[in-house]
């Protein structure tokens, strides 16, 4: 699927070891502290597909696929499968090869799509830097293909960044040495093969920025599919040049500032610095609607480990789902779970019971898709494409215009209070007159001559659209 494809999709992003089980067991164990495998597979996603686009996904995000080391260490496990050792195999704790294509297979034939984290960085080692035996590792097995061991210790210095290893002293992550032509002939050549043997509609790239940007053209050309890479940087000045070396990267500029808006109420300052970051974004990257946009994944703490308040946290998803960008939702979000750093942060879905109707996020998450599906399809897909503008905040509320829809939001939390937000017609780009519809609450509103009055409750979102865009949609009662 190509980059402009993916503009339109929304994805729901689970490690393959957490989310479901080939027994369907919602009971099965799954202590996040002890790192173990807990028994996810593909096969346990692909039993769990209804409970996914239920919500209004249209494609997955699975965790890396290739073959690892399997011993317990002190940092744990490989579970969450980052720390491949032979990469021409799968790992056999989530199934066979059958059940991968089983499962490239099922989303297909729902009409949804395959997204696979991929790993050119480094391998694994369930060892220290100083005493790797490169003859475990497939195909990368001698010591010419790395870069000699070297721990990363500064963030500001690129070369160390590039050239020198992440991980610690009980498993270190072997550093390839990408700017070998025979690293690059063999990494391109696999992900060609890849995305081709399972139907690959995407991928994730890990650990982007510890690659030279001139590896990464040739890896995404080679793989033919859009590939959202990760740069693990809160600037916008660092990260955004790499799209001019990928289709996108995940949004981390925008991460930081979203947390920092609704992760307690009324943050003082932070509805600011969420909307200048909307502007510094668009100046800074080649195509801000091509960037992965979350609030959470499985490297961060969960965002209800800073708030259970859940106006808060629909807020944040609203902001995601209606702003510039793909949305990326972590599996556990829609339950609310709450685990801080990796690793409590990777929670089995399962234990939820998958619910739906008792789970708030579940339906307000179906509602948040269902409204993006509605502007892609109404504008035959320029909204998707149509740059975010926010034009109005005050400290605690922000309201922007993507297209025609006007989305606002609030960090009152769940304790604001009733009021009517009047927002300027020329900030709407509404004329006098035209007929609205709020969609999360299905409440009409003209627009007047001083302007559109927002209903504002309970420090929920609001997304204002012209009626005429609802009739038919099934949204809000319409058939
Ligand atoms: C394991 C255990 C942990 C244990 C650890 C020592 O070992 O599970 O419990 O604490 C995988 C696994 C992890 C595992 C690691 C290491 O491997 O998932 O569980 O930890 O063995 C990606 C993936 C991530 C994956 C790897 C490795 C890479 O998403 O899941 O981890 O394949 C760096 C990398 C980034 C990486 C991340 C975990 O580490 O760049 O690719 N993620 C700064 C740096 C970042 C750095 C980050 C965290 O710190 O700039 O480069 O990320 O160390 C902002 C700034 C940022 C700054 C942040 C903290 O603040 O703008 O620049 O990030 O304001
Ligand atoms: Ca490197």
């Amino acid at each position: 699927l190509s980059a402009a494809e993916w503009r339109e999709q929304s994805i729901y992003f689970l490690l393959t070891d957490r989310f479901g089980r080939t027994d369907n067991s919602t009971t099965a164990t799954c202590d996040t502290s002890q790192r173990l495998y807990c028994g996810g597979s593909w096969q346990g996603i692909i039993n769990h597909l209804d409970y996914i686009q239920g919500m209004g996904f249209t494609a997955i995000w699975i965790t890396p696929v290739t073959g690892q080391f399997y011993e317990d260490t002190g940092d744990g496990t490989s579970y969450h499968g980052y720390w491949q050792q032979d990469i021409n195999v799968l790992n056999p704790n989530y199934g066979a090869e059958d059940d991968l294509l089983a499962l490239s297979t099922a989303l297909h034939a729902r009409g949804m799509y395959l997204m696979v984290d991929v790993v050119a960085n480094h391998m694994g080692y369930d060892g220290a830097g100083t005493a790797v035996d490169y003859s475990v590792f497939t195909p990368f097995d001698a010591a010419s293909y790395f870069h000699a061991y070297c721990a990363i210790t500064n963030y500001d210095n690129q070369t160390n960044v590039e050239d020198c290893w992440l991980g610690d002293s009980t498993v270190s992550l072997p550093d390839l040495d990408t700017t070998l032509a025979s690293v690059q002939t063999l990494w391109y050549d696999w992900v060609a093969q890849l995305v081709e043997t399972y139907s690959i509609d995407g991928l994730r790239i890990d650990t982007v920025k510890h690659v030279q940007a001139s590896f990464w053209p040739g890896y995404n050309d080679a793989a033919g599919v859009y590939c959202v890479g990760e740069v693990l940087d809160g600037d916008p000045a660092y990260t955004c040049p790499y799209q001019d070396v990928l289709d996108g990267v995940l949004n981390y500029p925008l991460y930081y500032p979203l947390l920092a808006a609704f992760s307690s109420a009324s943050a003082s300052g932070g509805i600011g610095a969420l909307y200048s970051m909307v502007g510094q974004i668009a100046a800074a990257c080649a195509d801000p609607t091509l960037l992965g946009n979350f609030v959470e994944n499985h490297d961060n703490p969960r965002f209800a480990s800073y708030t259970s308040d859940f106006a808060l946290a629909k807020n944040a998803l609203a902001f995601m789902f209606l702003a510039d960008g793909i949305p990326i939702v972590y599996a556990g979000q829609e339950q609310h779970y709450s685990g801080g750093n990796d690793p409590a942060n990777r929670e089995a879905t399962w234990l939820s019971g998958y619910a739906t109707t008792s789970a708030p996020l579940y339906a307000f998450i179906a509602s948040t898709n269902a409204i993006r599906a509605l502007l892609i399809t109404q504008s035959s897909g320029a909204w998707a494409t149509t740059a975010n503008a926010p034009f109005y905040q005050d400290s605690t509320t922000m309201a922007m215009n993507k297209g025609g829809a006007v989305t606002v939001l609030s960090n009152l939390g769940a304790s604001g209070s009733s009021y009517t937000l009047t927002l300027t017609l020329a900030g709407t780009g509404y004329a006098q007159g035209t007929a609205l519809v709020e969609l999360y609450t299905c409440t009409a509103v003209t627009a007047g001559s001083s302007g559109v009055a927002v209903p504002m409750a309970g420090g929920l979102p609001r997304v204002l659209v012209p009626a005429s865009w609802v009739t038919g949609s099934g949204l809000c009662g319409s058939t």
